[in-house]
């Protein structure tokens, strides 16, 4: 299924002082730098500049999860943009690590309350991959860093006061997540000590 990602209108937007981060897997390197290439591409339109942007290299997309995290926990980024290729060998290899990049990817992003967007091909074949990454299939780097834009100015918005919220939509963080957004500190040094313990919970 080839889908196309609506376009954001960019008159419209200031970025400010927001700051990024990209984290592109170093597998299928080749396709991946394209995927760079992509979103670094919006995030400048954005009139970022390269004070406002870094790019982190991980060995795969499986780490791409991992480093995400330790980027969220720094409190240093409005949005973080993962990139990578996984195309299908001959095994479920690829099964796993495309399902753990994607739910580690969204769990960061529940977690730390930091925007994480999937920009992360997942194909049957390289010549798919090609087209996904600025091929006639667009690219998904600059897809995921469009969605990092919105993301992070929509949190943004509802932080000061909804002045843009005419949505009625709200996600509340838990404490310990607003904690370690507003504080810098780590996401598990904020939840330390107010989580339940595990297993049978008690009346
Ligand atoms: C091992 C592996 C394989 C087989 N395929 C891919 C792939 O298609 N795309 C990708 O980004 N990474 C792949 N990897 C590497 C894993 O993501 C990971 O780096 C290693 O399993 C080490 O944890």
């Amino acid at each position: 299924m080839a889908g196309r990602a609506p376009k954001f209108r960019r008159t419209a937007r200031r970025a400010g002082p927001l700051r990024f981060a990209i984290i592109a897997a170093r597998f299928n390197e080749r396709i991946t730098q394209r995927l760079v290439a992509g979103a670094l591409g919006a995030l400048r339109a954005a009139r970022l500049g390269p004070e406002a942007i870094e790019v982190h290299w991980v060995p795969g997309s499986f780490e791409l999860p991992q480093a995400a995290g330790h980027l969220a926990a720094t409190g240093r980024f409005a949005g973080i943009v993962c990139v990578g290729v996984v195309i299908r060998g001959q095994t479920p290899h690829f099964e796993y690590i495309a399902r753990e990049a994607a739910s580690g990817i969204r769990q960061v992003a529940l977690e730390s309350g930091v925007p994480a967007t999937f920009g992360v091909i997942t194909a049957l074949t390289e010549e798919q991959a090609w087209a996904r990454a600025g091929g006639e299939v667009g690219n998904r780097g600059e897809e995921a860093a469009e969605a990092a834009l919105q993301m992070a100015e929509w949190v943004r918005s509802i932080q000061n006061g909804g002045a843009a919220g005419r949505s009625p939509v709200r996600l509340s963080r838990s404490p310990a997540a607003e904690r370690a957004s507003r504080g810098h500190v780590r996401l598990d040094q904020a939840t330390r000590g107010t989580r339940r313990p595990l297993g049978p919970r008690s009346k």
